[in-house]
Order: C-alpha cells, then structure tokens, then sequence
C-alpha cells in the first residue's frame, strides 16, 4: 500500500475506510502525469480493456467494449437517498440511506480483491476557482480513471487544493461483478457522497459528471444559490466582433453537443459569424457583482453519443476526436479505425461490431432487423482543448456572462421552431413543461414522449417543485436576468421527415434569439410566446418553402389543448407543493388559447 500523498485527514480516514470495505490488493493515486496516464492505458490493453488503434490515423485512441447490459444509463436504479422521502419528490427514486447504505455495502464487500483501486482528486471547473468543486472517486476501472483524466482536471493540483482543507464530494465506485442486478447508483446529497457499484459506462461510472456536477451539484446550488444545469454553454461572435453566450438545455440525445460547435452555414458565414465552444452538457451559473449570469462549465471534455457524427453533422467534433480520444461500442476495422452508424463514408465491408462479434452491413438479425455495427448509446470520451472551437475563456474563473437560455426537446408535432417568454416567470413555465421523445441515452422504450422539466428529470438532486422554486427565486435575484426562448428542431412533416435542416442552420434562429436580447427584433405575439415573422428568420442560402417555414412556425391550437392536459396531470403529482405561480402560468395559457 502506498503512502498517502495528501495532509487531508479527511480523504486520508476515507480512503482507508473504503480499502477495508472493498479490499483492494493495492492503492494507486492519480497524479495527471503523462507518464502515469500512458501506464494506465498500456495496462488496459495488456488485460484487454482497450485495443489500441491506428497510431497514424487516430494516434492516442482506444477502443473500449462495455458488458451488453451496460450501455446507458440505468434510471430505474438510480437513487436520491435523503432523509425525508418528500426531500428527493415525487420525480426522483427514492431509498433510505440506511437501506442504501445496507444494500450496497453488501455489494462493495470484498468487490475490489484482485485489483487497484485507483484515487481521483478532480476538480469540476478550473481549480482554485469560488465557481469549482471538487471531488475524489474511488474505482476499480482503469476505463473510468481513463475517462476522468480527460473529462475533469484531475490530479496533484487538486490534491493541493485539498490539502488547504478545501471540502470534496466522496465518490466511491467499483464495477463489482458488472451485474445489472446487482447495480445502484445512489446520492446522499446530505452527505455530500455517491456511492455506484455494478456498472462500467458513462453517466453510471464517470461520477463527476451526471452525478456530482448534477444531482449533487443541483442540491448544494439551491443551497449557495446558484444554478447547476443539463445545458451546453456556447459564445456567438457576431460579425462586429461582439460574442454573445447562450445556455441551452436539451435532454439526452437531443442535439446539446451538436450545437455547442456548429459551423455558420454559407449564407452567414460570410456576414462573419464565428462560433465558440464553452461547454455541450453542463453549466454552473451564478449571479455575478454586475446582476448577470455567469456560467462554467465544470467539465474538460466531451462524453458525446457517436452515431450520426460526420463531417456533415458536425465538422468540429469530428476535428476533436482524431487523437487523444477513447471510443466506446463502436465499430472496429481492420485497419483499426473505427465507425459508427452515420459516421463518415460507406459502411466498412467488414469489421467487428460494439459487442466483439463479426459484423458486416445489411446483415439482419432472427426478425430481420438490421444489426446495429455500434450501439446507438455508443461514445466517445475526448479532451475539449482537441475542438477547434474551443473557447478561448474555458478556465476564467467567472466563465462567461449569458444573455439567453435556450430550452428544448424533440417535439414531432407541437412547439414550433422557436418562441420567446413573455419574462422569466413565463419561462420557467416554459422550462417546467418541457417534455421530449425518448431516445438512446436511456434504457426504455424509444420515442415515448415524457416531461424532462429544464432536461433535468433524471438528474435533479432534490424535490423538483422546489427546484421549480428556486428558477423561480433566481430570476428575481439577477437585475440583468438573461432572456428565456423555446427552440424544436425536430418537427416532422406528414411522411415523418424533419422539416428543419438543422445542425449548422440552427445558427439562422440563435440570430433571431440574440437580435431579440439585443431588442432589435419584432415578433408576433402568440398565446404560447413571442414567435418570429417568417420573413425575420435569414434563410439567405437556404433551400427551404416558405410553406415549409410557415409549418414550422405554425401553432396548433388544438395540439396545443392536448397538450394543456399531459401538463395538468404533471403538475398534479407535485400535489400541493407546486409552486402556484406555475398554476397561474398554466391558467393563463388556457385563457390565451381560449381567447
Ligand atoms: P447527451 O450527450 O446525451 O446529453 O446528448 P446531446 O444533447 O449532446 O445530443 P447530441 O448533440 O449528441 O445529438 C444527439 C442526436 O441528435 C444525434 O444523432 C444528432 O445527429 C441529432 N441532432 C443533433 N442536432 C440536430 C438537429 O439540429 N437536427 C436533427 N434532425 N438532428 C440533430
Ligand atoms: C446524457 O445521457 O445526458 C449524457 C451521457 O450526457 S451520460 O454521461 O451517460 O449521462
Ligand atoms: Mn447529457
């Protein structure tokens, strides 16, 4: 066992305490060196973790194969465990600590014999900064110390930061025997601690992410009065060399990576627009001393859904994941490069599919469903620093001052294009409804419609009416409150085709959005928002119909009644304790549709 590299009691007494529960044959700390990371890597190939790829071609990439029942987020085991069962809401599993505690422990027990465990001190946000927290995760996967080396700033310098006594999130983790029936994800907000036993992947595993930076986060920012949030955070440098910078929040899978990086289409381009990448999944914003909102994200890499990323799509994330990047359940060539459903070219004519078998294209599986070569929930995991429109402000320590938040989902029919809130109030309204068809990133059934309130359903650490509350509250805090809209890239027409191109020409409705912050933009008052005139959204370029523009613009007034229902009966399982200006909000819609 090796010394302890740190002076804080704290984290020393602690890991001690999880070697006794987990048993390790060995403590290894992180450090970030180079050197270490290059050993770590190395060993995951030798024990078959990892199949390295081509040095040319992808120098610095591996290939990671989950277990096949481990390819998400796994929801339903996912708990909030707080004292009160009413503190975690109606929204959130729930469980007592003292029965969590119980149940897993009987997992970790002895979960660790045979192998390291690994200590991570990350810092979520640039380290030192008043907006980071920090955190230390306890694994048993190289896989996720490999990932957490480039999804947070890891190592000595959080170690330093620890040793000044600074507080960390306790997050201990161990893939156990990767059984789905022995998995929990659970957070002890109260505590400050995260407990995740028997899954390998993503959001499960990767403990700064999903659980520390949201459901922990969420409930220490209502307590510190900041925002912790499932949004990209990206700048928008106009043509006159001004950057303005929009938070937006889309549920899993529904387009947040994507348009943190977009590429200006042609018809804007040339008036000089350039876009800047701050974040594509995560913001914490706070008040700052001038009354804006000021966010960071608290991340340092990419964790982004594979299929359907090319050239086309998304340019600058295909830039990012050339060198440094670890890929996970997709497709393996023979060359050693890799491919996904939608990437780049024509299919391989051969390769070797996310779960290590045979696979070759147009090959149908005992109902005659084509066999998918990589998972659709397939990733990769790459260092931010990698995109070319990489932020220049990712380690200012205030981050960056927003001037609209942008909600969203994938509505086949319904909300249009985009619309504006009447203010804040309204928006958070508008953010409380949110509601989306169910993609990969979760396991159930795909394409169901639910209510992901603000994209935070799963993610939200404590009572969502109170987090209602809070968004409530934080507006009447900030005297230069940014700007609320509602944006739907997904709307279909009658053969189910997308009606907006979207991708790089989202960038024509973030200008309506940003002229309308500015007040140098009309809109059409409808009962549901501020709407653009057709003629308001620059199409310059664009091969679309005006009939096309006006669909998407379109509101159903009857869609729109239905609608008003599936959100009554949302509201209705907060009971008595959804805040009433959220009633009043949802009376006024009424009002304005029956007018
Ligand atoms: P998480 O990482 O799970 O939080 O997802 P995300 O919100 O970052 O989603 P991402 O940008 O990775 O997009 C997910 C899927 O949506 C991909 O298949 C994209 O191709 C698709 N997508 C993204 N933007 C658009 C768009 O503007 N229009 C259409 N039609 N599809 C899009
Ligand atoms: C999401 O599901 O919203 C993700 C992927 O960003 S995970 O890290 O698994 O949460
Ligand atoms: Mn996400």
């Amino acid at each position: 066992m090796n010394d302890f590299p740190t002076t804080n009691k704290k984290l020393i007494d602690w890991v001690k305490k999880s070697a006794e529960l987990c048993k390790p044959d060995d403590i290894v700390w992180i450090d970030g060196s180079q050197e270490q990371q290059e050993l770590l890597q190395k060993e995951a190939v030798e024990r078959g973790e990892f199949i390295g790829l081509n040095k040319e071609k992808l120098p610095g990439c591996f290939l990671h194969r989950t277990a096949v029942d481990d390819v998400a987020r796994t929801e339903h085991l996912t708990f909030i465990c707080t004292k009160k069962k009413q503190d975690a809401g109606p929204t959130n599993n729930w469980m007592s600590p003292g029965a969590a505690y119980r149940k897993a422990r009987a997992i970790f027990e002895g979960a660790m014999r045979g192998r390291t465990m690994y200590v991570i001190p990350f810092s979520m946000g640039p380290v030192g900064s008043t907006f980071s927290k920090i955190g230390v995760e306890l694994t048993d996967s190289r896989y996720v110390v490999l990932n957490m080396l480039i999804m947070t700033r890891a190592g000595s310098a959080v170690l330093r930061q620890l040793d000044k006594g600074d507080d960390f999130t306790k997050c201990l983790h161990s893939r156990a025997e990767l059984d789905i029936n022995k998995r929990l994800i659970l957070h002890f907000p109260e505590e400050n601690i995260i407990w995740s036993v028997g899954s390998g992947y993503g959001g499960n595993a990767l403990l700064g992410k999903k659980c520390l930076s949201l459901r922990i986060a969420s409930f220490i920012a209502r307590k510190e009065h900041w925002l912790a949030e499932h949004m990209l955070i990206m700048g928008v440098e106009k043509p006159n060399g001004r950057i303005q910078y929009i938070a937006a929040a889309f549920p899993s899978a529904c387009g947040k990576t994507n348009l943190a990086m977009l590429v200006p289409p042609e018809g804007l381009r040339r008036k000089g627009y350039r876009i800047w990448t701050v974040g594509d999944d995560i913001a914490w914003m706070r008040v700052d001393t001038d009354g804006a909102l000021w966010a960071i994200n608290p991340e340092a890499g990419f964790f982004g859904v594979a299929p359907g990323t090319n050239s086309k799509t998304n340019p600058n994330m295909v830039e990012t994941i050339r060198k440094n990047t670890i890929y996970t359940n997709v497709v393996l060539r023979p060359d050693k490069t890799v491919w996904w459903e939608g990437a780049d070219g024509k299919p391989p004519a051969e390769g070797i599919d996310w779960q290590g078998r045979p696979w070759k294209p147009g090959m149908l599986d005992v109902r005659g469903n084509p066999v998918l070569g990589a998972h659709p929930n397939s990733r990769f995991t790459a260092p931010i620093v990698n995109c070319p429109s990489a932020s220049f402000r990712l380690d200012q320590h205030h981050g960056v001052p927003i001037s609209a938040i942008v909600f969203g989902g994938r509505r086949q029919h319904l909300a249009p294009l985009v619309y504006e809130a009447f203010d804040w109030e309204h928006g958070v309204f508008i953010g409380s409804t949110m509601a989306s068809e169910r993609t990969a990133a979760q396991v159930g059934t795909l394409g169901e419609v639910r209510r992901d309130p603000l994209a935070m359903l799963p993610f939200c650490g404590y009572n969502m009416s109170d987090y209602f509350r809070h968004w409530l509250a934080m507006g009447k805090k900030m005297p230069k409150a940014p700007r609320i809209f509602h944006v739907n890239w997904f709307r279909t027409n009658k053969e189910g085709k997308f009606l907006w191109p979207g991708f790089g020409e989202n960038l024509r409705v973030l200008e309506w959005i940003l002229d309308r912050c500015d007040n140098r933009m009309n809109a059409a008052e409808s009962p549901i928002g501020y709407i653009p005139y057709c003629k308001d959204i620059d199409l310059t370029g664009l091969d679309i119909s005006s009939e096309t523009i006006q669909k998407l613009l379109e509101i159903n007034k009857n869609d729109w009644l239905e609608e008003l229902r599936g959100i009554k009966k949302f509201f209705a399982a907060f009971n008595k304790h959804l805040p009433e200006e959220l009633w009043q909000q949802y009376k006024k819609l009424q009002e304005r549709l029956d007018r």
